[in-house]
């Protein structure tokens, strides 16, 4: 099986901490639609700067909805690995133009092929941390189930639980369910990348995040999830005849199929998320004596990385530190 470069990882970390960077001087001017542009703007300049053969597998639409990174648009110069590439240069437009906690940019590649081409829909999911056992939840078991199941083998009280998901009238009933059983909740207004990847370390305090959000969303979450060893379910909802037809276009057949992590994201993969707004998983941008910081959470499924970086830019070049387990790593020039 064949494996991404090492070398890519800075390459990518660069792209989404220069996609922040450009969006940052948007926060807070609640307009989204210009925060959002200049990141999809940075991010597609830079990754056609790259000797790679890349292709955008999740994007900011298709081509006659979405003038950049569309899905099906080639990335790079052509020269280099075959890859396939998952895009959310702004995930979470609203709080990145409100200026609330936890906008980043996403980046998420494999091998060409290896990444789910997932229809712009929404998505059910559910995501629960390595240390829960694999059978104990699925998308198709009741919420009580699933609750009860993550207690017992975490050996703990239901009311010790905490469910993460995003705070929508659809979810009310799940709500309901939650508040009976006494676990005890953490709504988010946007960013779900982000509020699934809070399974991903016992700090963030969440034992299991679940509900419907984007299908996009979904599997550039999963790609880290995997690289972190959790649990990942997710089932595309098609409500429109438009849905439909899309989902067929692109080769889905069965409609109501669960879909398993390892069928979202195969083999090897890279994924950077950097901090737009300071949020639970990163911090956000950063201007300290002329200098922009940006912090991203990178993970390598096969070098079994998982860092946050701290990048320090000086106009015109990187130098980039990794922090691993408390040290200070200088790593490569990206
Ligand atoms: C989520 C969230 C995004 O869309 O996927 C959500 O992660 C789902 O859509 O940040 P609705 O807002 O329609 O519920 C976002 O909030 C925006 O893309």
């Amino acid at each position: 099986m064949m494996n991404l470069d090492k070398s890519l990882i800075n390459k990518f970390s660069n792209i989404t901490s220069h996609a922040a960077i450009a969006c940052h001087k948007y926060i807070g001017k609640n307009d989204k639609v210009i925060a959002d542009k200049v990141a999809t703007d940075s991010m597609r300049k830079n990754l056609n700067l790259l000797d790679i053969d890349g292709k955008v597998v999740i994007g900011e639409g298709e081509l006659d909805e979405a003038p950049m990174l569309y899905i099906g648009e080639k990335l790079g110069s052509g020269k280099g690995p075959s890859i396939d590439i998952a895009v959310d240069p702004l995930e979470g437009t609203n709080l990145a133009a409100k200026n609330l906690p936890g906008a980043l940019s996403v980046i998420a590649v494999s091998l060409k092929g290896n990444l789910f081409n997932a229809p712009e829909t929404y998505m059910n999911k559910i995501a629960v941390g390595k240390d829960v056992p694999n059978d104990a939840t699925d998308l198709d078991f009741s919420i009580e189930k699933n609750i009860k199941n993550i207690a017992d083998s975490k050996n703990k009280d239901l009311t010790q639980l905490t469910a993460c998901l995003l705070d929508r009238p659809r979810h009310k009933e799940i709500i309901e369910k939650l508040k009976k059983l006494k676990v005890n909740i953490k709504l988010i207004s946007d960013g779900d990348v982000s509020g699934a990847l809070l399974v991903t370390d016992k700090k963030y305090n969440i034992d299991i995040f679940l509900g419907i959000g984007g299908g996009p969303e979904g599997v550039l979450a999963a790609s880290a999830l995997d690289a972190f060893n959790c649990k990942f379910q997710g089932k595309f909802l098609f409500n429109t005849d438009e849905d439909i037809n899309r989902a067929k276009k692109m080769g889905i057949s069965d409609l109501n199929k669960k879909y398993e992590l390892n069928e979202i994201v195969r083999g090897d993969s890279i994924f950077c998320a950097t901090g737009i707004t300071s949020g639970d998983l990163v911090g956000g941008v950063e201007i300290k004596d002329g200098k922009f910081i940006t912090e991203t959470l990178v993970t390598h499924k096969n070098s079994t990385i998982n860092i946050l970086k701290k990048e320090v830019a000086i106009t015109w070049l990187i130098l980039t530190f990794a922090i691993k387990d408390l040290t200070l790593v200088p790593s490569s020039i990206g």
